[in-house]
Order: C-alpha cells, then structure tokens, then sequence
C-alpha cells in the first residue's frame, strides 16, 4: 500500500475516535449544565449545617437544676454549747473539781482541794465563796460516784445564781425604730466581728439593719466594719478618719432613721488616745446618739474577751463608770478554759449577759442561754 494512503487511514481514524469522545462526553452530561453546576453545588455547600434543631433540642431540657444554690445558702450553725465550753470544762476549774471528788468521800483534803479549784478559778472569789459554803453545808453525798454528784449540785446552784437575769437577745422595745445598740469595750475584745455576726444573726430574723463606724482613729477598724457589712449585706455608714466619732453617730442616727431600719448598730473605738478620754469620748458618743434617736441608745453592750477571765470583770467597772452598760456579750468562749467567767460577769455584777462569741465565722454567735450554758459546763 501506498505510504500516503496509510498516513491518511491514520489520520481519518484518528479524527474518528476524537469525535466518539466528545459525542461520548456530551451524552453523560446534561446541556446546560457542564460548567453551571459548580456555582451551584458550592452555593449549597456554604449552607451552615442546620445547628437550630440541636438548640431546640436544648431547650427542651428541664430547667431543674438551678434550685441546687438554694442548699448552699443555708446558714450554717453556730458550734454548739458543748463544743464551745469544751475547754472550760476539760481543762479548768471543772475539770479540776471532778478530779478532786473522783476518789473516795468527802473528807477535810478533799474539801480543801475544792477549795483551792474553786477560788482559783474565773468564777470570782465571791461566787466561788458562796458554792463552797453550800457544798459544805447541803450537799449530801448518795451511793455511787462522788464527782458526777458535785457537778450536778453546782450545776444547779449555777443555774440558780444566773436564772434572776434577762439574758438573751436584748428585747430592744422601742415606739417608732430604730432601736440602736451602742457597742463598747476595750480594744481587741472582739467588737467589730461581734457586731458583724450580730448583724448576720438579726437579718436571718428578718431585721432590717444599718451599721455606724465610729471607731474614726483608726482607717483599718472603719474598713473592717464595712468589709463586715458587705459580707452580711448590711449598709454601713463610715466617717473620714480623724472625724469626730460623735458625728458619725449622729449622722448614722439620721440616716437610719430615713431609711427606716429596724436596729441600728454603733461600733466605737476601744482604746485611749493621747488627748482623748476613753470615758469622756463614749459619755459624748451616748449623749449624741440621744439626740439623733430620741430614747437612743437602747442597749450599751459592754463586750468582753472571756479569755482575760477576771481580767474582763475589771474592765466592765471601768466601762460601768462611763456609760449606762444593759448587757454584756462574751466573745471567744470558744477558746478559752476560762468560761466560768460567765458566772463571775452575771452574778457578781448583775448584769444579763445577751450573746456569746464561739468563733470567728458569721454563724458563730448564739444567745446566751442559761440553763444550755450551765448543762454544757457541768454536765457536758
Ligand atoms: N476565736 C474567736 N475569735 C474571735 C471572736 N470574736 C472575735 N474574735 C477575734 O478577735 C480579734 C479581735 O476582734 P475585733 O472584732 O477586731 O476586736 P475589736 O474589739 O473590734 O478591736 P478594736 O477595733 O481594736 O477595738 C479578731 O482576730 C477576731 O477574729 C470569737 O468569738 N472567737
Ligand atoms: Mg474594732
């Protein structure tokens, strides 16, 4: 065959399956369509995948957890009276008279072992002195042990001795409030973090309250009165430092009654200043509260640190002499062996005794109770 015949066979054959393939290529795809379909496919792929279905699934859930809060706010409780006194009554003077009178029947020793406990102890000479002479002439021993009988004999002369007394709560009876409650006693004792707890405690009772800083010597002390306010919820009215306490109290005095509060709680300073008169300062403090509330104030609570003991005795005579003190409220019982102080302050000085500190937390506060005071002391 002719070499140019061949070539053109190729050719022709060539061009031939060319166009089977574009006649192919066309077939499968629709007309219209070849170059069209990718602006459109990637349109539908930008489509977010359709998330709002899940959220209504979501939504579909019941709401029942958010009542969980409601456990966490729950107040906590005070340590109760037993585990307060606990040191009182392990280590003091009640731990030494149930040691004298664990062995054997009363005889002269023993008697003058007692002694010893009981006048070295922070009940006070007097009060001691009065237990004796009754243990002495009508405490009548009965079959068993000796020591559970003594303290269930003192036990419930104690009790006597306290139950003469308004203690608890101050009653605050006032004709239009605020009722205010001026807090006063020697630097340290425990004042601020009472009246915080105070605060705290009287607001779970449904009061409404205002707080006054009047401790104006020192910035730290006005602070720590507001910190305590913030943390119960309370307002607080704080001067400037240097200002004259009487001032603020008289400004608190105002405002509480423009807010209308039910309790109005005055800290003070608790100390002497150079060119101040401690004695002076509160006499004022008490003359201008008067005149911003009229019938004001309410209730002077003396506060006292139960683990100066007799200490503390000392220091209410010297408060008593400054300002009409109605109560006295004993922080720190928690830590001190020397609770029987309580005993001494009440009797000795005729004074009720309205609350007790046992710990440094908001909750650790109670009303002083005679009779669970003197079960946790004796009995445990
Ligand atoms: N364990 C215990 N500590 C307490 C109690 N009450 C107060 N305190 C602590 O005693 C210290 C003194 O308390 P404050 O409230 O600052 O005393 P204050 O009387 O206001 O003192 P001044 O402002 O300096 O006059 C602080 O460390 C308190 O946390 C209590 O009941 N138990
Ligand atoms: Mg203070």
């Amino acid at each position: 065959m002719d070499p140019s015949t061949i070539f053109m066979a190729i050719l022709g054959l060539g061009f031939l399956a060319l166009m089977v393939l574009v006649i192919k290529r066309m077939a499968t795809k629709k007309p219209g369509e070849l170059y069209d379909s990718y602006e459109e496919e990637e349109p539908i792929a930008v489509q977010p995948p359709k998330p709002e279905p899940k959220k209504k699934k979501d939504k579909v859930e019941p709401p029942k957890e958010p009542e969980k809060p409601k456990l966490i706010v729950q107040p906590l409780v005070a340590k109760p009276w037993d585990a307060s006194l606990e040191r009182t009554r392990k280590e003091g003077f009640v731990a030494r008279l149930s040691e004298v009178f664990s062995k054997g029947t009363i005889n002269e020793e023993i008697v003058h072992r007692a002694e010893e406990a009981l006048l070295t102890a922070d009940i006070g000479v007097k009060t001691a002195t009065v237990l004796l002479d009754a243990l002495k002439s009508e405490f009548k021993p009965k079959h068993g042990d000796l020591g559970p009988q003594v303290l269930q004999f003192l036990h419930d002369h104690v009790l006597e001795m306290l139950s003469g007394l308004d203690h608890g709560v101050p009653a605050l009876a006032v004709d239009k409030p605020p009722a205010v409650i001026m807090v006063v006693g020697v630097n340290g004792t425990g004042k601020t973090t009472t009246i915080g707890k105070m605060a705290h405690y009287y607001k779970n009772q449904g009061k409404s309250l205002l707080l006054a800083a009047g401790d104006t010597y020192r910035a730290a002390g006005m602070d720590q009165l507001a910190i305590w306010g913030e943390r119960v919820g309370v307002p607080v009215v704080v001067g400037e430092p240097g200002q004259d306490p009487a001032s603020v109290m008289f400004d608190a005095g105002k405002k509480a009654i423009e807010l209308g509060v039910d309790i109005l709680i005055a800290d003070t300073a608790g100390r002497l200043h150079t060119n101040v008169n401690l004695v002076d300062e509160l006499k004022k403090i008490h003359r201008v509260i008067g005149k911003a509330v009229p019938g004001g104030p309410h209730e002077v609570m003396l506060l006292l640190d139960s683990t100066m003991g007799q200490n503390a005795v000392r220091q209410a005579d010297v408060f008593r002499q400054a300002v009409d003190v109605t109560g006295i409220t004993l922080a720190k019982l928690d830590g001190t062996a020397k609770g029987g102080v309580a005993i001494s302050i009440a009797r000795d000085m005729g004074l009720p005794i309205r609350f007790v500190g046992v710990g440094e937390g908001i909750d650790d506060i109670r009303p002083f109770d005679a009779r669970e005071f003197t079960k946790a002391l004796f009995l445990g």
